[in-house]
């Protein structure tokens, strides 16, 4: 197995989100990272950097006026009367229903709510390079697999899945998922399938694939009725246009235990076998573990092998990108024992 890291991930270090009316530490921090990155070196494993540039398959699967925005956003924010690099910028007003998307306002933070789903994604200094750098090495993910390795695991962050066509959200700014779905697909793979674990909806990469019946995307996901990203998720989601049919969302009540999350994985990978697809992208969250402070799984360590086991047994070339999981000591070992249990 391949293993890409992205060095600038270190420099996306915003210090601190919303929980409840209150700032609190970011749960998403360089620390998760260092983790997994201790843990695969403790066991030997070569990690290395990006081979290949994202640039032109970013352009495919986010619009240009977004990446235009993301990656002058730290200068422009800093141009900002009264803002300097010690304060975060957050997002204060946002296009809901009736109001106007089309129009980017002159205003920094106004176009900030045009481009952010949520205030729980800070930018910092190096958030674009850190997100830019993670995606080379999902593109780098794929280019392995298309030159004939088996898989290829993304150690990076921030991670991907709740970023949209045009929006950041859930600490995601670039969606690592859909940039190795589409270079797979550009690569020459007719069809791909997106398996999403991690214990939030990945909203952003069902948006991205919604009307295409080549890339399937699969989801078992704490229900959005309850848990974020709350307005995306549902089991009525299942594609629109060209990609009716291509889209299974299977949501879970908060506290599902491990052996009913492992029949809906089961009922996952059997959606993907049939898809018939030529390769698999897994959206890898450890946030599904039972100790996770902002997740409601109960996922075990020795629950992180099997469900390497059960990727395994699709038989396909496979790309596994990092989303979440937030209890960070334990993160670096569950991953190596999803990678373990795959390579098992
Ligand atoms: C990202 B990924 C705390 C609320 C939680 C959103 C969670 C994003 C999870 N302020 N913020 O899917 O692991
Ligand atoms: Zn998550």
């Amino acid at each position: 197995m391949r293993i890409f890291s992205n060095p600038e991930q270190a420099g996306h270090n915003p210090r601190d989100e919303f929980f409840r009316g209150q700032r609190v530490p970011c749960f998403e921090n360089p620390t998760r990272a260092r983790y997994v990155l201790e843990a695969l070196a403790a066991r030997g494993v070569p990690v290395g950097s990006p081979t290949h540039d994202s640039t032109a398959v970013l352009a495919e699967v986010h619009a240009p006026r977004y990446l235009a925005f993301l990656q002058d956003a730290w200068r422009q924010w800093l141009a900002l009367d009264g803002a300097n690099a010690d304060v975060q910028p957050f997002p204060s007003v946002w296009p809901v229903r009736t109001l106007r998307s089309d129009v980017e306002p002159a205003n920094f933070i106004a176009r900030l709510g045009l481009y952010a789903m949520d205030n729980g994604s800070p930018l910092a200094a190096g958030t674009w390079a850190a997100a830019k750098g993670g995606a080379d090495a999902a593109a780098s993910a794929a280019h392995a697999l298309l030159s004939g390795e088996r898989a290829a695991f993304c150690a990076t962050r921030p991670p991907g899945h709740h970023a949209g066509p045009d929006f950041m959200g859930g600490y995601c700014f670039l969606n690592n998922a859909a940039v190795a779905a589409q270079t797979l697909r550009q690569g020459g793979a007719a069809r791909v399938a997106v398996l999403d674990v991690d214990y939030h909806h990945g909203n952003g990469t069902q948006a991205i694939f919604y009307r295409r019946a080549d890339v399937l995307f699969v989801s078992l996901h704490g229900d959005p009725r309850t848990e974020y990203p709350f307005y995306l998720g549902h089991a009525d989601e299942t594609g629109e246009g060209e990609g009716a049919g291509f889209n299974l969302n299977l949501p879970l009540p908060a506290g599902t235990r491990p052996d009913a999350w492992f029949d809906a994985l089961d009922a996952a990978c059997q959606r993907v076998a049939a898809h018939g697809a030529d390769a698999l992208v897994v959206s890898l969250g450890l946030d599904t573990f039972g100790a996770d402070p902002i997740a409601g799984f109960g996922l075990q360590a020795d629950d992180f092998p099997r469900l390497g086991a059960r990727l395994q047994r699709l038989a396909l070339p496979t790309v596994m990108v990092l989303e979440g999981g937030y209890a960070s000591a334990e993160l670096g070992d569950n991953a190596c024992h999803v990678l373990e249990g795959f390579e098992a």
